[in-house]
């Protein structure tokens, strides 16, 4: 087992990580960039190295800072959390030439998976159900046309080295298809620096439902069962829950398998997730493959009984998984609370936390870095903390999440607290039937 861990992360996922490390008794390095010197990441490590200026691609992505941090402190693993490096097939590979172990997947996988057209071409050939629509890549306009004649408008162009909703553009018939084409090459060229380009039927109100999966270097997988994320805000999660009240035993096992087809195509190692588009019918497609801890793991922690982080490291250190699949025996929910003004567009708002006090009791888990008197600085993600309830049924997980927002004071700046009570007094919302349309149309007044 790994001695220590290196943290290339800040904020809640950082003490997260921290947490486990303490439990399985593995010594924690943090780094810093001089805007979170009072972080609570930095109090709780073991140590601390500072990695340069607040601004991230000068601290928190800049590689050989983090590397030289891992050296110093002889850390013999990094843990990178979510965004950042998390995902980043150079810091995979630099960290595996230091002779360090990244806790997340290797250089290929990232590659293999980043390329959303080529990660598509692998599920199909693996019988993972995929969207219908181009075989690969678009070459050029006239390609494109044939290509949505024969799948029928709607269709939706996408960037290959997209993902995560940005660089697509939905088509809904012949005249629209030139501009579109043309806008999301130029898009994606800028953005990504790779123009490439595939198409899609499109997907009238999708559910977005993913399943958590674990694989080994022994070439098994299980699964972990599904999270739904249906709730989000311009391809922002604020909700996510599980069990999904969309879900069927049958779909599940479906679902499930299908994610362990997709594992195993790959030979995974670690936890990761695969995200399914699920349609009115309950056709599920794949849609991309996250190769990192995701923000809502812990919901799936809280239903299944079971340490994600712990898994994580596990594996990375070559221990086997039990190859036995997990099923829900219990309904979480999770409200993202976000520094953010839900009045005004959601437009961040950091400043200083006033005045602090943090629900409790039965069924809630807060994972948090808030404090009261932290400054919340303006460089980085707007979420401060997520808030957890778990109980027996949804109705309850409900009734306990709007219990636990009523006792929670954040004062000094704007939350999405009241956002989430509104959310959870809405009768669509409690009937459970909604789609990633539903806040589109949804307001605070
Ligand atoms: C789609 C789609 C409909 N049809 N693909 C958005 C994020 C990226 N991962 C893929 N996304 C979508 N792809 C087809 N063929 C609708 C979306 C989509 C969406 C997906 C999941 C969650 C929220 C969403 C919000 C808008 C669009």
């Amino acid at each position: 087992m790994f001695k220590k861990i290196l943290i290339a992360n800040r904020g809640e996922i950082a003490l997260r990580v921290i947490r486990t490390c303490k439990e399985m008794g593995i010594r924690t390095v943090a780094v810093y960039s001089t805007a979170d010197r009072d972080s609570l990441h930095v109090r709780f490590a073991d140590e601390a190295v500072c990695i340069g200026p607040p601004a991230s691609k000068d601290s928190y992505l800049k590689i050989p800072n983090i590397i030289a941090a891992a050296e110093i402190t002889n850390a013999d693993a990094i843990h990178p959390g979510y965004g950042f490096l998390s995902e980043n097939a150079t810091f995979s590979k630099v960290c595996k030439e230091n002779g360090i172990k990244f806790i997340g997947a290797s250089p290929e996988m990232i590659d293999a998976m980043g390329d959303k057209s080529m990660a598509k071409q692998t599920m199909k050939e693996a019988g993972v159900p995929t969207i219908p629509g181009s075989d690969g890549l678009i070459e050029n306009i006239e390609h494109a046309k044939k290509t949505a004649k024969k799948i029928v408008y709607p269709v939706i162009l996408k960037a290959t080295a997209g993902g995560g909703g940005k660089g697509m553009r939905v088509v809904n018939n012949e005249e629209e298809l030139e501009p579109a084409w043309e806008m999301v090459r130029r898009e994606a060229g800028a953005a990504f620096g790779n123009d490439g380009i595939y198409m899609e039927k499109f997907v009238v109100e999708p559910r977005h439902i993913e399943i958590q999966i674990a694989g080994d270097q022994y070439g098994k997988a299980c699964h972990l069962s599904e999270r739904d994320c249906s709730i989000q805000r311009r391809h922002q999660k604020l909700v996510e829950e599980t069990p999904s009240p969309y879900m069927t035993p049958e779909l599940r096992e479906k679902m499930g398998e299908a994610a362990i087809k997709a594992a195993l195509a790959v030979n995974y190692e670690g936890v990761g997730t695969v995200e399914f588009l699920v349609d009115k019918d309950r056709n599920f497609y794949f849609m991309e493959m996250n190769t990192r801890i995701q923000v809502e793991h812990t919901i799936t922690e809280e239903v299944i009984d079971y340490d994600l982080v712990k898994e994580q490291i596990k594996i990375a250190a070559g221990e086997p998984i039990s190859g036995k699949n997990y099923y829900p025996t219990m309904h979480a929910i999770q409200c993202r609370i976000n520094a953010e003004d839900p009045y005004k567009n959601f437009i961040p708002n950091p400043g200083k936390i006033s005045a602090y006090h943090s629900p409790g009791g039965h069924g809630v888990r807060l994972d948090t870095h808030a404090y009261a008197g932290y400054v919340i600085p303006p460089y980085y993600d707007s979420m401060i903390s997520k808030l957890i309830t778990v109980a027996q049924t949804r109705e309850e997980a409900i009734e306990k999440m709007q219990r636990a927002l009523d006792e929670y004071i954040i004062e000094g700046i704007k939350t999405t607290i009241p956002f989430h009570q509104k959310l959870m007094k809405d009768d669509q919302f409690r009937s459970g039937n909604f789609t990633t349309k539903f806040l589109e149309t949804w307001s605070m007044e």
